[in-house]
């Protein structure tokens, strides 16, 4: 069904109820390039580790991670839907990768700067090498393009030197990937500070929305969305928090900056405030609904990861066998 495709892969954390942020930013994204490409969407349960998890609510959120792909309009026919930790050659290929990346590369990336301000009592590193698992995430299935939020840039241009200097010493090996980054959506901003971007891990319930919210509470956290002291619905500056819902309204309607600025001259915030509230709401209330029903059907769920995993071991065996001609492992004897 997929032969001769080109891939697309991405990964969302289970570390909490995912937010509009990562809707709008990428899962939003994820279900267009079904027909065009072989699409891998990963619940990178491994990477959550490099922050401390609560076990049980880990597994809880893995499953509702999937949940949520799939409610999103992720179809498990059309897309391969796994999890990360069901697939050991993430492991195995982020070990080989973690020898063709430099200390230096590593200590400049933001994530691990923010994550380690973060998280002081625990710089672990796994925190440190987080993107070379995020690459061999990505080389394994010779992806060639990568829907992510802009904060993601850095560690897929990482990615991108990383396949580069290995093919460079072995020749081809990995497909180049690309990042495609929404251009209106690329980031979210958190709701009581503008200038943050909205995070699913935010202790302050107040400034993300979840996509799971119900329609009251989404309506009151965007009334209580911080502004500026002025009135009109307009872009500049000092205006990031209105700029902010803008472009959420945007997204949602379809609406140009133009035509937003045109149908809210003359009222105020409140009204603005009030209309992005809704129409989110709106938006969001299928989801919610399937989410609920495909989160009381474990064993569907179950079903749809063994399928997932086995598809995606099948790839990743491939890409494996390659690598470890190429770096001088020897074969074991049930390969040779
Ligand atoms: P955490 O707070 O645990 O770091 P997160 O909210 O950043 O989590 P991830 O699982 O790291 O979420 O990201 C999943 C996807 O959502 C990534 O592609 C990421 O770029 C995108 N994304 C996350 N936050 C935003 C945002 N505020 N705006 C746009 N895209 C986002
Ligand atoms: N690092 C990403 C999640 C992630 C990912 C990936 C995204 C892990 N592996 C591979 C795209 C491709 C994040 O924190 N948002």
């Amino acid at each position: 069904m997929f032969k001769d495709k080109k891939v697309v892969f991405s990964g969302v954390q289970p570390t909490g109820m995912l937010t509009l942020g990562n809707y709008l930013g990428a899962i939003k994204n994820f279900s267009s390039f079904s027909d065009e490409y072989r699409c891998y969407y990963c619940v990178v349960d491994m990477h959550a580790i490099t922050v401390r998890q609560n076990p049980a609510e880990l597994r809880r959120r893995t499953y509702d991670t999937l949940a949520l792909y799939i409610a999103c309009g992720l179809d498990p026919e059309k897309n391969v839907l796994f999890v990360q930790s069901h697939v050991p050659a993430h492991a195995e290929l982020a070990w080989v990768l973690d020898c063709y990346t430099m200390f230096g590369e590593l200590s400049r990336m933001t994530q691990f700067k923010d994550k380690s301000a973060k998280n002081a009592d625990n710089i672990n590193a796994g925190l440190f090498t987080y993107p070379t698992l995020m690459a061999a995430d990505i080389l394994l299935y010779q992806a060639e393009l990568v829907p992510v939020g802009d904060d993601q840039k850095q560690h897929l241009e990482l990615s991108r030197d990383i396949a580069n200097r290995f093919n460079g010493v072995y020749g081809e090996t990995f497909v180049v990937p690309e990042a495609y980054i929404p251009k209106t959506t690329a980031r979210i901003y958190s709701l009581a500070d503008p200038t943050k971007k909205m995070s699913k891990s935010d202790e302050n319930e107040n400034a993300v929305i979840r996509i799971l919210d119900e329609r009251d509470v989404i309506i009151r956290k965007f009334k209580r969305a911080v502004t500026d002291s002025g009135c009109e619905v307009r872009r500049g500056e000092g205006k990031e928090g209105i700029m902010n819902l803008m472009s959420i309204y945007g997204a949602v309607t379809g609406k140009s900056p133009d035509e937003i600025e045109s149908e809210f001259s003359g009222k105020g915030y409140g009204d603005f405030k009030l209309a992005v509230g809704e129409c989110v709401a709106d938006a969001l209330c299928g989801v919610r609904e399937e989410f609920a029903r495909l989160s009381a059907d474990k064993k569907y769920l179950e079903e749809v990861m063994a399928r997932g995993a086995e598809e995606a071991s099948r790839a990743a065996c491939r890409t494996m066998s390659k690598v470890r001609r190429k770096v001088g492992f020897t074969d074991r004897a049930d390969v040779r």
